[in-house]
């Protein structure tokens, strides 16, 4: 089966969105998703520009080569651009050979190794009492595991806080310059066990809770919080500190058991590599848009299973339904499934992404449809041009740049 054709598309129903759409000569198409959120177009770029034209004529059943082609083949390796693109040309290219196979593909990957996917869901507030009533109203849909973020007293805002009440937490803004944030990490310390503590006090023990630190804390700082919320048993604690220097770990491992999971902005095993190797983290949230797609991912969790690392992808709504549908079935199979992230889709994307998922619950499945089980409405798509929009910066009080 040869590809005669790949298009890449930018779309914005709400937020942009990268896709791929791979032709074959038997008429069996494929779609991945190469968004890469506040650098859409450079990824389109390499895609069109370099990634494209080298795929005509292959074999489309020839994923491995593929993906070793544009990996080694480009001399430069790894990066956000790249790896965005290379993950979206082999997860079209597992669509296509899935519905080659007339299967839905957990079934290619090895079949199913649990009745559903655990998801969690994100709960948000301006302030703590708006948090307990969205935890409430998640709790009600049926949700098993929570993530819950809210305002901290003395910030205007702060990385997880929804804009106003009742709304999806939304990061990004649109524009050509990123917005700029005031972050306090003593607010933030002095301020957070409270909402835990809240939280476990109205709704007790039944859910999973998680939360996420968006690397903002130095290590010292992260290791005080781990062990200051070790009462309220978080499922996980997430990006603590940023992950560059992956030793840094340890000083927090050393003061704390709460939980660690890290890795939404990794794209390659090698960025994993000290954090599972010495057991300095529990989880693992790569996820298949930024990390290889399947043929990445499954190297991930394989060298994440040695040393009892489970994963816990990255699912927030600025990676496209095409990247969800494809995680479903990727968490539908690999062994060492913790949880998935899903932030959930407005009406009018999924519109433009008609799928095969179901939520039932806290549970979802891929759905039985041969291939990933989601479609791409070009038509549609085309009304909701590129837009531009960036996610913000953080700064110190006293104006110091900080990781937002
Ligand atoms: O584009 C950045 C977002 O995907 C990120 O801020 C979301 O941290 C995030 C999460 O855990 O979902
Ligand atoms: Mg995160």
């Amino acid at each position: 089966m040869k590809i005669i054709g790949a298009d890449v598309f930018v779309t914005c129903p709400g937020r942009n969105f990268v896709t791929l759409k791979i032709i074959t000569d038997e008429g069996i198409i494929g779609l991945g998703d190469a968004t890469l959120n506040g650098r859409e177009l450079a990824v389109a770029s390499y895609l069109r520009d370099h990634l494209c034209p080298q795929l005509i004529g292959r074999d489309a059943h020839a994923i491995e080569d593929i993906w070793q082609f544009f990996y080694k083949g480009a001399y430069w390796r790894r990066g956000p651009v790249t790896m965005s693109a290379i993950s979206a040309i082999d997860m079209a290219l597992w669509d296509i050979k899935a519905k080659a196979a007339g299967m839905p593909l957990y079934q290619l990957l090895g079949g199913a190794s649990r009745s559903g996917v655990m998801v969690y869901c994100h709960c948000t507030g301006r302030t703590l009492d708006e948090a307990i009533e969205d935890y409430a109203k998640h709790q009600q849909m049926g949700f098993k595991a929570i993530r819950v973020q809210c305002g901290i007293p003395g910030m205007e805002t702060t990385y997880g806080m929804s804009k106003g009440k009742g709304l999806a937490y939304e990061p990004a803004t649109k524009g050509n310059w990123p917005q700029e944030q005031i972050w306090s990490t003593e607010r933030y310390l002095d301020y957070t066990p409270k909402l835990f503590a809240a939280i476990r006090d109205k709704f007790g023990f039944n859910e999973h809770l998680l939360h996420d630190m968006h690397h903002r804390l130095t290590p010292i700082e992260a290791a005080r919080f781990g062990k200051s919320v070790e009462p309220y048993r978080l499922f996980w604690m997430e990006d603590p500190t940023p992950a560059e220097n992956q030793a840094c770990f340890r000083l927090i491992r050393e003061h704390t058991v709460t939980p660690i999971a890290t890795g939404e902005v990794f794209n390659s095993i090698w960025d994993c590599k000290q954090l599972i190797e010495e057991q300095l983290i529990d989880y693992i949230r790569t996820t298949l848009t930024h990390a290889g797609g399947i043929t990445g991912m499954r190297r991930i969790a394989d060298f994440a299973a040695l040393y009892q690392v489970r994963t816990g992808s990255h699912g927030p709504s600025d990676l496209s339904p095409i990247c969800m549908a494809a995680a479903l079935h990727f968490d539908l199979w690999v062994p060492n499934f913790g949880v998935q992230e899903y932030m959930g889709y407005s009406e009018q994307m999924l519109e433009v992404f008609p799928h095969q998922w179901q939520f039932e619950d806290g549970y979802m499945h891929p759905g039985e449809a041969p291939g990933i089980g989601i479609e791409f409405n070009e038509q549609l798509a085309a009304k909701y041009p590129y837009d531009p929009a960036y996610l913000p910066v953080a700064r110190l009080e006293d104006g110091t740049l900080w990781n937002w």
